[in-house]
């Protein structure tokens, strides 16, 4: 049976009732964008705002599924039937600026977590950073609307994008692994900053204290506390997640981080952020459509023959355009 053709709001209720395929298509819905989209954000925002969301970044191959599996497991054994599960949402790096792909031994979401009470969806970055900052948000307001909590998200650090997303966390973690420099490429990518839990993966290998270090010294340097502002020092869990080992340390931790975020009131600020963040991007999305729209209509051919005969430039031929749209 078909879901396409049922009304949003039905399909939202049979996801609330616990219907997996409801849920994968208002995920898709909310991918999708558009009016469909819109809706999805209406119907699930007075439901969303429990979960606790939680941000896995690293550079490719470190291991990030990996630890995404045993983590979805440790979390739902932790929070039990308090709610419906954990949500994961993997941000797959198929844009070839990020080359996970090229990794042939990169774990796929469904081999590490197949169970009840666990829900992955795998997002594809397909190049564009605008729409998937859009739909990330989206996605984890479904999820939390209809009670799963924790909601992990996995992203391949190597940019500003996936800053980005990492920003839309409340708990970020940072995974690295033993190797000449690791620590260094992750604080060149901006992750240090970012970065609430700290994780060196492959610890079983040679190397893992050297790592450790490095991330202890580059702590030392980079903690400039702010006058006012709660100081939160990122611990750092050593882990050899293929055998499971120091995944209940990090969950600890996380749990640890949830309570400062409440007690400090930094949960409201993240959250804040975040929200705007969201209405910012928005407001470029909706406004980039109304002045494209603009541009070709009469008014805006018009413009442009102006530009063709160097009356104007394009720059102000845009500003004329849209001060005409403000009137
Ligand atoms: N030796 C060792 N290998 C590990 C460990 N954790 C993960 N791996 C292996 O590292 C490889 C990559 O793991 P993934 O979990 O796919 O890494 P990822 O960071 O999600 O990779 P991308 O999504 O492609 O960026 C796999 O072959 C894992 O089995 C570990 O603790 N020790
Ligand atoms: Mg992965």
């Amino acid at each position: 049976m078909s879901l396409r053709g049922v009304p949003t709001a039905e399909v939202f209720q049979r996801a609330v009732d616990g219907e997996r395929r409801a849920l994968g298509r208002l995920l898709t819905l909310v991918e999708r964008g558009g009016a469909a989209g819109d809706e999805i954000a209406e119907i699930s925002h007075p439901k969303a705002g429990r979960c606790h969301v939680v941000g896995l970044t690293g550079a490719p191959g470190a291991g990030k599924s990996t630890i995404t599996g045993r983590l979805a497991a440790a979390a739902g054994v932790a929070t039990g039937d308090s709610h419906r599960g954990v949500g994961v949402v993997a941000i797959d790096p198929s844009s070839p600026i990020t080359g996970g792909a090229i990794l042939g031994d990169r774990i796929r979401m469904d081999e590490v977590i197949d169970r009840e009470g666990t829900f992955v969806r795998s997002m594809a970055t397909r190049g564009s950073s605008g729409g998937l900052a859009l739909a990330v948000p989206g996605a984890i307001r479904v999820l939390d609307s209809v009670d799963y909590n924790p909601v992990i998200i996995e992203t391949v650090g190597v940019g500003q994008v996936e800053v980005d997303i990492a920003g839309t966390a409340d708990t970020t973690i940072v995974v690295v692994t033993p190797g000449w420099g690791d620590a260094v490429q992750a604080n060149k990518a901006g992750l240090l900053e970012v970065a609430d839990i700290f994780v060196v993966n492959k610890a079983e290998r040679p190397g893992a204290a050297d790592a450790r270090r490095d991330l202890e010294l580059m702590l030392d340097l980079g903690a400039h506390p702010e006058p006012g502002k709660p100081i939160w020092r990122a611990p750092i869990v050593m882990t050899t997640a293929t055998d499971g080992i120091g995944i209940d340390d990090l969950w600890s931790e996380v749990e640890n981080h949830r309570e400062w975020l409440t007690e400090t009131g930094e949960l409201n600020a993240r959250r804040q952020s975040r929200d705007r963040f969201e209405m910012l991007g928005r407001i470029d999305e909706l406004l980039g459509a109304i002045g494209r729209a603009r541009a070709q209509s009469p008014v805006g051919e018009q413009l442009l023959k102006r530009v063709e005969s160097r009356e104007l430039s394009p720059t102000a031929a845009a500003a004329e355009l849209l001060a005409d749209l403000l009137e």
